[in-house]
């Protein structure tokens, strides 16, 4: 990575359930994530927290959906609206955004700054959720299950232009890690063009092997990647402090080889969000350091 890593937190937790997530920029700052960086040799600079207003003072069902349920809807999009914002100004500087959340639910915001009108964007989301739930489909109303599904413009989202990201097409993103798909969404995957890689292909084909395929689909024809990093893609045993944990996850060492396959990649770059810590279910913090360590893989943090 040689340009200089701008940081932005969003302490969102209005598209989960479980309260924490918000405290997760402040958890993997406390982490060593500056640390990190710099000893990777990135020059990085913090850009400060967007804010999020608390689930106490807003309503989740304002509206604003033509149909199905997205709880604080209205709130999420604002959040958004300034993480899209931030994240386009970074890259008009000739910096690289690195977001830290918060829930998965900012990734709407990530994905609509990072692509620029006239330049195609693939996507890996490294997740043991699809998150492609629609508010049609969703058992919970919650936003985190349902951000790549608004970022391809699906369902009720299809009408709304601060969520569908019209620059990332089905066929560039891809799912990695998958294991806890609810039954609507798993129709809408398999409908869809987009490449889902669960844990049983990581199992039989190997993370590299499988890791290496979703860079080449992210990359085919595309302008640049963005690279959404959920916490709970990893096994629980390694990152137990995610606000929705699932067994059978990525192991530590799996995990490092997928982001230094990412870091080979580093030309075609162009954003990185982290997701779904919550330090009021860490031990010790170790989610967010292993998170932190992760980044700095994905930046090109090397032994030798
Ligand atoms: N699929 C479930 C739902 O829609 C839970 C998924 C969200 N959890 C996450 N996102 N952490 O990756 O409610
Ligand atoms: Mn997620
Ligand atoms: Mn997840
Ligand atoms: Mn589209």
């Amino acid at each position: 990575m040689d340009k200089q890593v701008r940081v932005l937190g969003v302490p969102m937790d209005l598209g989960a359930d479980r309260r924490g997530v918000d405290m997760g920029p402040s958890a993997i700052r406390y982490g060593g994530l500056a640390d990190q960086l710099t000893s990777t040799g990135i020059d990085c600079i913090d850009g400060g927290d967007i804010a999020v207003p608390r689930p106490e003072e807003s309503d989740p069902d304002a509206g604003g959906l033509p149909s199905g349920r997205a709880k604080f809807f209205r709130e999420t999009k604002e959040v958004c609206e300034d993480v899209a914002t931030a994240v386009n100004a970074t890259l008009m500087e000739g910096q690289f955004p690195l977001v830290l959340g918060g829930d998965h639910s900012i990734g709407i915001g990530t994905l609509a700054g990072a692509a620029r009108d006239d330049e195609e964007l693939g996507v890996i989301w490294f997740d043991a959720h699809g998150d492609f739930n629609t508010p049609e489909t969703t058992p919970s109303g919650n936003i985190h299950g349902m951000s790549l599904a608004a970022v391809l413009g699906l369902g009720a989202f299809s009408d709304h232009e601060w969520a569908h990201t019209p620059a990332v097409s089905e066929e560039n993103v891809v799912i990695v890690g998958l294991r806890d798909v609810d039954d609507g969404e798993r129709r809408l995957i398999e409908e869809s063009e987009i490449t889902a890689y669960t844990m049983s292909d990581i199992d039989t084909r190997g993370a590299p092997e499988v890791v290496a395929e979703a860079l080449e689909i992210a990359t085919d024809g595309t302008d640049g990647m963005h690279v959404s990093l959920d916490l709970d893609w990893l096994d629980p045993t390694e990152a137990p402090g995610v606000g929705t944990p699932v067994r059978g996850g990525v192991s530590y060492r799996e995990a490092h080889i997928a982001m230094e396959y990412v870091a080979e990649h580093h030309d075609q770059l162009r954003s990185m969000e982290m997701v779904e810590v919550n330090p009021i279910l860490d031990e010790h913090n170790r989610t967010a350091e292993l998170g932190c360590e992760l980044v700095a893989s994905a930046f090109g943090k090397r032994v030798l």
